[in-house]
């Protein structure tokens, strides 16, 4: 079975996923697209081989005969119509990050799920397939390190856009450590507090850079998560789990090493979609399996809503100064 599938949003991510399926993965084919901007649409469908269909809106690409599965790719903003829209035709829909900007959005898709009587939706928290993450998990799930104790972890960007505000670094940046480091430990955050360093010179007017932000799960552990989002150097993902009985650090990404003019030494990469290129294209691969197979896996909508939370008590915190409480609602027997 190839299962057709109409992607809603033909900007940077959308056309890089369009191009992994097209490409690299088997079992699917983007038969459409759909951008509010038409002319992203046909750009993209162009790359992709000019098969694909461009729909006036997302919504109609929703209802489509030639759609059988969702992408959501559009801006944040625009994911939980969209996603609600998908679950009330009964399609699988694979949604970026965020599941939606409100932890109340995140609720409505829940209950749209619920109400549908199965899952139909994997969000883009594409960590969870990174083969790192999954070592560092597979040592603390078989009890090599003892019980988790603290975690001290990095998220860097080399640069960030003018557009990028101070929220931005916990619910764009920050929200994929609030959603792999929850997977990791298998715990819930309850508190958070964010403290201020120095301001780096290299950040411009309305985001404080760097920040650090400390987070407390249920089981007690503490995670110290230093968020730099012009670090300048290059895209730099860390995270050492600090346990009873040892230490184990997340793999840095192969490189090749340099002995040259007297100097030993190893590139750094650049961005995102470099350092996540696998982790992509296994999740997308996995999303694709499920709907074929009709057992979607892999971030849930309650996941989606966990990050949300955890997320709006981070940004409550930039602004408090203070520690917040972070409370998830009681957890719907539907993702036990
Ligand atoms: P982008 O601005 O490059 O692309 C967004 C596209 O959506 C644009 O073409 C825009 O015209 C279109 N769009 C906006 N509103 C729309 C609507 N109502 N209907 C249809 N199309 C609409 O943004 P991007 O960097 O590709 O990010 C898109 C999403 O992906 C965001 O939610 C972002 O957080 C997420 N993202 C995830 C990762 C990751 O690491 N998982 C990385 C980057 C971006
Ligand atoms: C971007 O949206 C991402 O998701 C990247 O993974 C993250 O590193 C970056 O800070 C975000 O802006």
């Amino acid at each position: 079975m190839t299962v057709n599938i109409g992607i809603i949003g033909a900007g940077m991510i959308g056309e890089a996923h369009a191009l992994r399926i097209t490409q690299e993965l088997t079992g699917a084919r983007i038969s459409a697209v759909a951008d509010v901007d038409e002319a992203n649409a046909h750009h993209l469908v162009e790359r992709l081989g000019g098969e694909a269909h461009v729909y006036e809106s997302g919504e109609a690409l929703i209802a489509g005969t030639d759609v059988d599965a969702i992408l959501v790719t559009s801006w944040g903003p625009t994911h939980e119509d969209y996603v609600i829209a998908a679950i009330q035709a009964g399609k699988p829909v694979f949604c970026e990050k965020p599941l939606a900007t409100t932890a109340e959005g995140c609720q409505r898709i829940i209950e749209a799920e619920i109400a549908a009587g199965r899952r139909l939706v994997q969000v883009g928290y594409m960590r969870r397939f990174d083969t790192g993450y999954r070592k560092l998990k597979a040592v603390l799930d078989a009890g090599k390190l003892g019980e988790a104790l603290m975690i001290h972890a990095a998220h860097r960007n080399a640069e960030v856009p003018e557009r990028y505000i101070t929220p931005m670094a916990i619910e764009d940046t920050l929200v994929h450590e609030l959603d792999v480091l929850r997977w990791l430990l298998d715990d819930d955050f309850v508190s958070a507090q964010v403290v201020f360093p120095r301001k780096t010179r290299y950040a411009h007017d309305k985001v404080a850079d760097p920040q650090i932000v400390l987070l407390e799960t249920a089981k007690g552990v503490r995670i110290d998560v230093e968020v730099f989002v012009n670090c300048r150097y290059g895209y730099d993902i860390q995270c050492q789990l600090v346990g009873e009985e040892g230490i184990a650090s997340l793999p840095q990404p192969e490189s090749l090493e340099y002995r040259q003019a007297g100097r030993l030494s190893t590139d750094i990469l650049q961005d995102w979609k470099d350092r996540f290129a696998d982790a992509f294209s296994v999740e997308l691969q996995a999303f694709i399996d499920g709907t074929a197979s009709g057992d979607i896996q892999g971030p849930s909508s309650w996941d989606g809503l966990a990050a949300a939370v955890a997320s709006d008590a981070c940004v409550k915190a930039q602004q408090s100064g203070q520690i917040e409480r972070i409370e998830l609602p009681e957890r719907p027997a539907f993702y036990a």
